[in-house]
């Protein structure tokens, strides 16, 4: 009837103008004729006015086509709605009605991969945070919970599995047209950004799950065709997930049945839709010939992760997407937390403040910074960001922290006791945890309100038997407006001498400036933020004499490695390893290559060499050549003294076991730190131990480890292997990732032929969100001396790539540019680069993505 030219007003929205919806959906039915070019999606909704008022039906409305629009039985004439501009607007007043819209919709037009889309020949949804409107009119807000029946009508020859949230109740065939009708419906209200629907042709794994109160679900894993062999660390991470949340949290799974759906095409890592999570292939396919230990622990984490939003982010859900950190910050705090109880707590630890450190930091101190909770946003799919996600879970960290295990989980449960079924605020996690323990945390919940890092300055004195540790609290160019944030600050005081401990406990910063005093005698130094205790910068200055004492003795791991990570950084800011620090830190990597006692995990992290963007962290203006330096340079040095004994080291490891567990992990995570560090030595002799590495491999993460640290040693043996790898695993897409990601991180400028070639092979297909990231996203992230190189070459390469990528996924463009946004902490030269790409990408059509934050950056 109506076509709708959608327009992509840029505009911002504010967390400030909330208003409750004008209307309510109690109940929605869909009917949805699936076709590749022309999906009919018949929507019944019961809608509601909300209050007293007189306002029009206004639904959100993406779709190609408004076909009919009906009220209780009857067909709206043309000028009793308009369909324009994203709204879909019903001039006809009702208090209730049966509202009955059919629209039609392109889901193999649909390469933003929002809303219906086709992916390798499977129909699957993708609705958070605004795709559902793609699908049909609604109101679609997460303040609008409505009971959903769907029925899906498609060729069950050609599509044999067709899925939707919540129970199936009918299936019929319809000996006519041949078609099938399948119809689930989930008993749960929800937003409409949790619905979902599949049709497709896979392979199913199939397995139980008791719950704590003895009721049986049924688990189902979807995988695409010869996929079921890797999918059974997916099954048994989803077993671990339901069994780690009845204990820790008592929270019990609540429906029948438990559906995952791998597909290739997805442009996040995964999706918690009720009942019927969608997953990137990537986060469920797995076995030890194709997957490394990083993937086998990626697979975990997103299962775990997805399946904790059944109870934080489903059954309590957000109000707005301002809210968005309130489902996303607490549920990636729980996967953090089983994530430790799973594996190693200290290895978490450091992943998470390496994370925050080199991503969260720099996101906060660029033009894209805003609080855990934002006050405004343009386009919502920019802001699943490390500041939502990680800095959330940090601040719910923080709160256990400060409230203990026992007052957290009472804080939960009142919380699930309040709100089960709603639709809530930040503030109403924040009150629930207060009420719980008798609390006030008025001033702490200043975290979701105030961007940027705090910077911690700390100075200490020693006045007779009285150490004092003084602590202030800033935002660097922001003095005026900064609130005092509440700092939980984890300590051990150890004797400057023997490194033995003196005391330890948690100090509680609240205003700006506070003091910790020590009763001792002895000569102390402290070691603070144990545990990474709080998201802050931390600016102290200490002896190096202190900064080896504390790598040495303080008792909590994470701490003696952030000590060694410091130790790094003041060596990359001297700009030369030969100063007083850099042989303080090649010493201490020569202890460290030598004590084969020390744990396995820990020795492979602290052997680890830091990555340009945790060493940029330390500049105000990025060094981009001392950072390179010092990258090569310190390991050089080392292994110049160590090679041999590194030889023998890995000559007697022998064979681990293939198996994935956290003392074999640790093993294989040496191994690679300790090959990365040999590749740094002259030589032909460790090509060939690399390719002997390469080449027994009993697994891919130690393929892996042989590539990447091949990548120290020239183009000829990584492309060589590179082949040899792609000759193995061909038509393997998440093998073929891993090809790309080594080749488009070589350091020369080979890496554009490199780059080339890979993207001519088969397997690219470059309307793979996957494919894209793998090559092209690896280039931008993890290939410094290329991406910044003062020819401009690579920045130039970035801007061809974003309008390209502008033009199909708006969503996975705008990841990519993430690296220009911080142009500012560079040299005049880059930055002129930089600002450049920027300007001229500014001229061009954008999307609403990718506007927002090039307009932010230039603003
Ligand atoms: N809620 C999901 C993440 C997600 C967000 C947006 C998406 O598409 C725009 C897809 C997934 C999670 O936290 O896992
Ligand atoms: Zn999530």
């Amino acid at each position: 009837m109506t076509d709708s030219v959608s327009t992509t007003a840029n505009q911002a929205k504010y967390r400030a103008d909330y208003t409750p919806p004008a209307f309510l959906i109690p109940t929605t039915n869909l009917e949805v004729k699936l076709d590749p070019e022309q999906t009919q999606v018949k929507a019944s909704l019961v809608v509601e006015k909300n209050g007293v008022h007189n306002n029009s039906l206004e639904l959100d409305a993406e779709v190609e086509k408004v076909v009919q629009i009906e009220i209780d039985g009857e067909g709206l004439s043309p000028d009793e709605f308009v369909y324009e501009n994203g709204k879909l607007t019903i001039n006809r007043a009702f208090e209730k009605a049966q509202v009955v819209i059919v629209s039609e919709i392109n889901p193999k037009a649909n390469t933003a991969l929002e809303g219906l889309y086709l992916s390798a020949g499977a129909y699957c949804t993708q609705c958070e945070a605004e795709g559902f409107r793609r699908i049909s009119p609604f109101l679609d807000r997460p303040d609008v919970l409505s009971i959903y029946t769907v029925t899906i009508i498609a060729d069950e020859e050609q599509y044999p599995h067709i899925l939707a949230n919540g129970n199936l109740i009918a299936k019929q065939k319809d000996h006519k047209t041949g078609l099938t009708s399948v119809t689930w419906n989930d008993p749960f209200p929800k937003p409409s950004y949790l619905f979902a629907m599949v049709a497709g042709n896979f392979d199913l794994l199939k397995d139980t799950y008791t719950t704590i109160s003895g009721r049986e679900v049924s688990l189902e894993i979807y995988v695409d065709k010869g996929n079921l062999h890797l999918s059974d660390h997916a099954m048994e991470s989803l077993k671990k997930s339901m069994q780690w949340d009845e204990a820790k949290y008592g929270l019990e799974y609540d429906l029948d049945t438990y559906m995952i759906v791998a597909v290739d095409f997805f442009n996040m890592g995964a999706m918690e839709n009720k009942g019927l999570n969608i997953f990137n292939s990537k986060y469920v396919l797995a076995d030890e010939k194709t997957a490394t230990d990083t993937d086998y622990h990626g697979v975990e984490s997103v299962i775990a992760h997805e399946y904790f939003h059944n109870w934080t982010g489903n059954r309590v859900t957000c109000r707005d997407w301002f809210q968005l950190s309130l489902k996303e910050g607490l549920t990636v705090f729980r996967d953090q937390q089983f994530s430790a109880d799973m594996g190693n707590p200290v290895l978490e630890r450091i992943s998470h403040a390496r994370v925050m450190r080199t991503m969260q930091f720099a996101e906060d101190a660029g033009p894209m910074s805003h609080p855990i909770r934002p006050d405004k946003v343009i386009e919502m799919n920019n802001f699943y960001t490390v500041t939502v996600y990680d800095k959330g879970a940090e601040v719910i960290r923080m709160m256990h922290s400060l409230l203990g295990e026992s007052g957290f989980r009472k804080g939960m449960d009142l919380y699930f006791k309040r709100h089960d079924g709603q639709a809530v605020t930040c503030d109403d996690f924040v009150s629930a945890m207060a009420d719980a323990n008798n609390k006030d945390l008025s001033k702490f919940s200043r975290w979701y309100s105030q961007s940027g890092t705090p910077e911690l300055t700390i100075q200490e004195t020693k006045t007779g038997s009285v150490y004092t540790v003084e602590f202030s609290q800033r935002i660097y160019g922001r003095d005026d407006a900064y609130k005092a944030l509440t700092i939980p600050v984890k300590y051990e005081v150890l004797n400057k001498h023997t490194g033995q401990q003196v005391e330890r406990g948690v100090f509680v910063l609240e205003e700006h400036k506070g003091k910790l005093e020590i009763k001792t005698d002895q000569d102390v130094v402290t070691v603070l933020f144990e545990d990474f205790s709080s998201p802050v910068k931390v600016k102290r200055s200490l002896p190096l004499s202190d900064i080896k004492l504390i790598i040495n003795n303080a008792s909590d791991a994470f701490c003696r490695w952030d000590m060694l990570q410091t130790l790094w950084q003041m060596v990359a800011k001297e700009g030369k390893a030969d100063g007083e620090a850099g042989r303080t830190l090649v010493n201490c990597l020569i202890d460290i290559v030598l004590k084969q006692e020390l744990d396995p995990a820990i020795r492979a992290e602290l052997l680890t060499i830091p990555s340009f963007q945790s060493l940029a962290e330390a500049f105000d203006e990025i060094n981009v050549d001392a950072i390179l330096k010092t990258r090569t340079l310190i390991p050089s040095l080392v292994t110049e003294q160590t090679q041999q004994a590194i030889r023998n080291e890995l000559a007697e490891m022998g064979p681990v076991n293939n198996d994935y567990n956290k003392e074999n992990v640790a093993q294989r995570s040496l191994k690679a730190s300790l090959l990365n560090l040999l590749s740094f030595s002259d030589g032909e002799e460790v090509k060939s131990i690399l390719r002997s590495v390469y080449d027994n491999a009993p697994n891919m993460t130690e393929r892996v480890s042989a590539l990447n640290a091949s990548l120290n040693l020239g183009d000829a043996l990584v492309q060589d292997l590179l082949n040899q790898m792609h000759k193995s695993f061909s038509q393997q897409p998440l093998v073929f990732d891993k090809i790309c990601q080594i080749a488009a991180s070589y350091n020369g400028d080979e890496v554009y032929q490199m780059m080339e070639y890979w993207a001519s092979q088969e397997e690219f297909d470059p309307s793979n969100p996957n494919r894209i990231r793998s090559l092209y996203g690896a280039f931008v992230m993890r290939n410094p001396a290329q991406f910044h190189a003062l020819s401009g070459k690579g920045y130039l390469f970035l801007e061809r790539l974003l309008t390209d990528v502008d033009a199909k996924n708006p969503q996975l463009a705008a990841r990519l540019i993430d690296p220009l946004l911080s142009y500012q902490r560079y040299d005049e030269q880059r930055v002129a680069l930089m600002k450049g790409v920027l300007l001229r990408l500014s001229s061009t059509e954008l999307s609403k993505d990718l506007y927002e934050k090039v307009h932010s950056a230039l603003a």
